[in-house]
């Protein structure tokens, strides 16, 4: 685990690039920021974008095929002003092992959020990999995450789970190792049957890219 931390960190480092002036949408307070999905297949990126949404948890499997989008306004605060944010949230449908169309589905994000299954160690031992697809990709470098930890609904009653304390050491060493980025990669336990944290992992995301980049200007 910890060579992985820092084979990566030897990336980032190489790619990681200015945040980008951010595109206005009428006045000079409101914004818009690409975000992507990221994770295992089955971790629960379509309903954690559900129950952000407002549109509830389905246990339906999702037959959608290619990348989805969908939008959500908020309001974020950054040193006392008010900013008005479009997030568009993408989300790959059914095709995480279609490498082609991934690559065209993180271009321009100004952030992810990077899920496993609490329940599923192995989802937590790919997400360096999903990391560094996103960077590779986004075309702005390293841009902030937010590590979800979903299902945590489920981690009383199952029998291997993700501890919380090799989660938040992973995370530690990341933004030991990457400190001058300008932002810090966080992380939430998360459960998208519940709705526990799932508005808070968004907010938080928006509000690192936000102040991230008005840091910059
Ligand atoms: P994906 O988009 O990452 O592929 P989905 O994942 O959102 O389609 O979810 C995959 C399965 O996990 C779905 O069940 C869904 O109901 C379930 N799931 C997602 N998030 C949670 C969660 O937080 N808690 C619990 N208990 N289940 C969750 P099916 O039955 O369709 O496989
Ligand atoms: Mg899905």
């Amino acid at each position: 685990m910890v060579n992985c931390v820092i084979t990566i960190r030897v990336f980032w480092k190489k790619k990681s690039k200015q945040p980008p002036k951010l595109e206005t949408r009428g006045t000079s307070n409101k914004y818009f920021f690409k975000l992507a999905l990221l994770g295992d297949g089955a971790v629960g990126k379509t309903n954690l974008r559900r129950q952000y949404l407002g549109q509830g948890f389905t246990s339906d499997h999702l037959m959608t095929i290619g990348a989805d989008f969908a939008a959500h306004d908020i309001a974020l605060k950054h040193q006392g002003e008010e900013y008005q944010i479009t997030m568009q949230i993408w989300d790959l449908a059914g095709q995480e092992t279609f490498s082609a169309v991934r690559s065209k589905y993180y271009r321009g994000c100004f952030g992810g959020l990077v899920i496993f299954d609490r329940t599923r160690p192995v989802s937590f031992d790919n997400i360096t990999s999903w990391i560094d697809e996103l960077v590779k990709h986004s075309t702005r470098g390293l841009v902030p995450i937010v590590i979800l930890g979903n299902k945590s609904d489920l981690v009383d009653s199952a029998d291997n789970v993700v501890k919380e304390k090799k989660v938040m050491a992973y995370v530690d060493k990341i933004n030991e190792e990457n400190a001058d980025i300008g932002f810090k990669i966080n992380y939430y336990d998360t459960s998208a049957l519940t709705g526990l944290n799932v508005d808070d992992a968004f907010t938080t995301l928006g509000t690192e890219i936000l102040s991230w980049i008005l840091s910059k200007k």
